[in-house]
Parts: structure tokens; sequence; C-alpha cells
């Protein structure tokens, strides 16, 4: 069996300390049977890097770092990742800021990066890149003239060819993506825009397997929705929630790093709404949001924190009475078996991103419910996991008098709808679990290029 190189952003930690986080555990057991490597960078910025890739040995695969000087790192994160590439694949033109050193540094980082990884990697090697950051690496190394099979995942939505054209490197982008052998994404929709995308902007063919076909080479797409270990967070959720109390009253719950992205705004606008039209319901139920803050030195993650903290205080001010607070607001991150129970005890999940690749808060909060009597999701029709999760109430975060109505409909809900609508959405999702997730993306990765992939035709 060949080994698999997985290549990302962030890598696991040297000992094992962050094993917890989903794409390691989906990913733990394919490293291990193979003897896998995983590179990314090191978690700290070095003023005088190494130029080689730096080997840890774990017992069960091998972390692979790569090291940058503090101001690359930043031009290259802070800067064109998450300053011009996340804003604009999730459709927020107005947020780019797009300067020289940016794209500068974002290229420069994929270009050293593969002259690192080259010296490393094996004649059979599998290679899968993950995410937003990366995106060049693949041209990078078949320039550096590598011939192994490449493959890339994107987290993020893929936005349509109009928004995606509004970035200044959008022909770079289309050719450096079509570099990759197979190219994965959480949802149809994006499969759709890539398509889009490739025709207009270097003339790719779609064939009748669902590939795309760029000047002779084929390029595999398909649809990969990831998800969580369904079967550990549920465990986690009932264990953990025997030791502590339930809330004295019935509760909403929201959980997100703190970004633009989440519909954090439109979200209260529409439990604002809810207050406001049910007065029956004051001093009956409270709204708990959790928003660990995130690239918190980029303007406009600074600009929502001051937003979500004016909209909690307006909240508060104009509902709240001296025993109850309709709203509370935790800007830290907490231990995830605790934000487990927390879901457990909560009557409603609210998930209203205004667009999301996915959004497994979405999947952890239907694993952690009590089947006997599970609580109801509240999902935007514009995160990836909408496809799946039909049985959730879909709601469009931009009309919060509907988010209102669909608040009081789940508080409402009688148990028999609740408990059908629970068992449909935690039987698909044990059935594709974050294992089933990578064990297909590898598996075609493998396979020859013209096998069609899941959900290749949209
Ligand atoms: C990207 C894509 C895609 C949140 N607060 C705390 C905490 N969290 C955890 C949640 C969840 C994770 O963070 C957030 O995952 P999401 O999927 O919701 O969103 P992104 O971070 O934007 O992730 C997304 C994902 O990649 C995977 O492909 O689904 O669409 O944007 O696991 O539980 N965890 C802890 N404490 C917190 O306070 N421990």
């Amino acid at each position: 069996m060949s080994r698999l190189v997985i290549i990302s952003n962030r890598a696991p930690s040297v000992d094992g300390a962050s094993d917890s986080g989903g794409l390691v555990v989906a990913l733990k057991d394919a490293l291990s049977k193979r003897g896998g490597l995983w590179i990314g960078s090191a978690p700290a910025a070095s003023e005088d890097p190494s130029q080689s890739i730096i080997m840890h040995e774990r017992s069960d695969f091998d972390i692979g770092l790569f090291e940058l000087e503090p101001q690359l790192q930043r031009d290259f994160y802070l800067g064109y990742s998450n300053s011009v590439l996340w804003p604009a694949f999730h459709g927020r033109l107005d947020l780019i800021d797009v300067q020289p050193d940016y794209i500068r540094a974002y290229r420069e980082v994929s270009k050293r990066v593969a002259r690192m990884v080259a010296k490393v990697i094996g004649d059979d090697d599998v290679i899968w890149i993950h995410d937003y950051q990366l995106i060049p690496l693949a041209h990078e190394l078949k320039k550096a003239g590598l011939t192994n099979r490449i493959g890339f995942f994107l987290h993020i939505p893929l936005p349509d060819l109009q928004t995606f054209r509004a970035i200044p490197e959008w022909k770079d982008i289309a050719g450096w993506l079509a570099s990759y052998d197979v190219i994965g994404f959480q949802a149809k929709r994006d499969v759709a825009h890539l398509i889009d995308i490739f025709r207009h902007t270097l003339n790719g063919e779609l064939r009748f397997n669902g590939n795309m076909s760029i000047d002779g080479k084929e390029i595999s797409l398909g649809c990969f929705p990831i998800s969580i270990d369904v079967q550990g967070f549920a465990a986690m959720a009932a264990e953990t929630s025997r030791k502590v109390e339930p809330p004295a009253l019935p509760r909403l719950i929201g959980v997100d790093r703190l970004d633009y992205s989440k519909g954090l705004p439109q979200r209260l606008a529409g439990y604002e709404h809810f207050l406001e039209s049910n007065p029956g319901y004051h001093c009956k139920v409270s709204l708990l949001q959790i928003a660990p803050p995130s690239r918190d030195d980029v303007e406009a993650y600074k600009e929502i924190r001051a937003e979500l903290e004016a909209i909690t205080g307006r909240i508060n001010g104009r509902f709240g009475t001296v025993d109850w607070v309709p709203l509370h607001y935790i800007h830290r991150s907490l231990p995830r078996n605790e934000l487990a129970a927390l879901y457990r005890y909560s009557r409603l999940a609210l998930v209203t991103p205004l667009f999301d690749g996915m959004n497994l808060v979405a999947k952890e909060y239907v694993a952690a419910q009590d089947s006997a009597d599970p609580g109801v999701l509240l999902l935007s029709q514009f995160a990836g996991a909408a496809e799946e999760m039909k049985e959730a109430l879909i709601i469009n975060p931009h009309d919060p008098q509907g988010l209102a109505k669909a608040i009081r409909r789940g508080l409402e809900m009688p148990l028999e709808e609740r408990r059908e609508r629970h068992e449909a959405l935690y039987k698909r999702l044990a059935d594709n679990d974050v294992s089933k997730w990578s064990e297909t993306f590898i598996k075609q990765l493998e396979l020859p290029v013209s096998t069609p992939a899941p959900e290749a035709m949209p």
C-alpha cells in the first residue's frame, strides 16, 4: 500500500495533544495503517526558518513541519488566506483587502513548501492537500517534477463564477486548481461552481463520467461531505451530561468561531424578533451563544466582535429582568466535552451561517441528543450541511420573522415529530461518519482517474 502524505496549513501536535480535532480523528487510521506523514506549518514563526521539513516521529505516523518567518507568515495567513480568499470564497467581497504583499507571500509559501516537500516525497506516495491556504501547491510540486497523484479538498465553499472573478488572481487560482488529479468539495453546489469556472476560464469540458477535461488532462471532481466521529461524540455527550446540572430554563444554543460567515447578527436579530413577538416566552427560555475568538488581528473580525457585543447589550437591556438574562454570550473556548453536554441539554440549536462549507456544529448537535427526548436543529439553507440534513428546520438567516417563527415552531414541536426528525438525521449521520469521508476520498485518489467520483454530476 502506498504511503499517504497529508499537507495542511496546521499539522497535529507532535505529542498528540490536539488529536481530538475532527480532521485528525478522520485521518489517523488511514495514516497509521500506511505509516503516513502529515506536513503542516510549525506552531511558531521563526526569524531564521529552516529550508527543510523538520521531521518528528510519532508511534502512529510522522509529522513534518515547515517554518516561515513572521512577516511572511502574517501576509500569507492573515493576509491573502484570511483577508482575500476567506471573505471572497464566502461571498463577502465588501471585506476583501487586496495588497501586493499578500499575494506575493501566498505564492511564495506554496513555492517554498513545494521545494521542501519534494525532498521527502517517495515515487509511490499519494498526496492529499487540504484547504484554501495551499491551493497553488500541486502546481508547484508538479513544476518540481513530481508525478504523484495529488488530491485537494476544499473545506470552505467555492463561490460562483461572478464572485470568483472579483479576486484579482482568479485566473491563476483556476489554473492552480487544474493541477490536481482529484478535487473534493463539501457540497454539490461547489462542484457546480467549479465546473462553471473551469469552463469559462480554461475551456474545460465536462466528460460523460463527470470529470473535467482541460488541455487533454482529466480531473476528477466530486462531493465528499465531511462529518464527525458520530459515536465518539454521542458517547461523550451522554457521559459528560451525567456530571452537570440541566439548565433551569429551556435553552437555545449557538456555537461558532466568531466569524462573519456564521450569521451571528442575523441569528440574534431573529431571536430578538422572537422575543418581541412572543411575550409569553419572556422569562421562559434563554439563548446561550458560545463564540470563541478567531483571527482577531484581522479588522473585519474586530468589527463583528464589537457588533455582537452591542447587540447582546441591546437585547439584554431591552428584555432582561432582575432574574432573567435572555442572552448569555461567551467569548471564550470551552472544553469539547462541556460543549457536548451543553448541546445535549439544549432544546434547540441555531445554526445560521450566511455561507458555510459544511458546518460541523449542526452534526455535533444531532449526535449529542438524547434520542428519547431530542432537541430541534434550525439550519441555514446556506450551510453545506443543508444538502444532507433535510429533516432539520431549514431557515433563511436573512429573514428575522421566518427565523422567529421557526424558533417558536421548534420549541413547540411535539415529541413524536422531534423523535422522527432526529432518528432520520442521526441515522444518516451514523452511516456517514468522518472515517467514511476520509476513506471515500482516499479511495478516489487511488482509483484510475476515469472512475466517476461521488456526486460528480451536479
Ligand atoms: C471549516 C469550514 C467545515 C466551536 N467553539 C468551540 C469549539 N468549536 C468547534 C465546534 C466545531 C468547530 O469548532 C467548528 O467547525 P465548523 O464546521 O462549524 O466551522 P469552521 O471552523 O469554519 O470550519 C466548515 C469545517 O471546516 C470542516 O471541513 O464544516 O464549513 O468553515 O467542531 O465544535 N470547540 C471547543 N470549544 C469551543 O468553544 N472545544
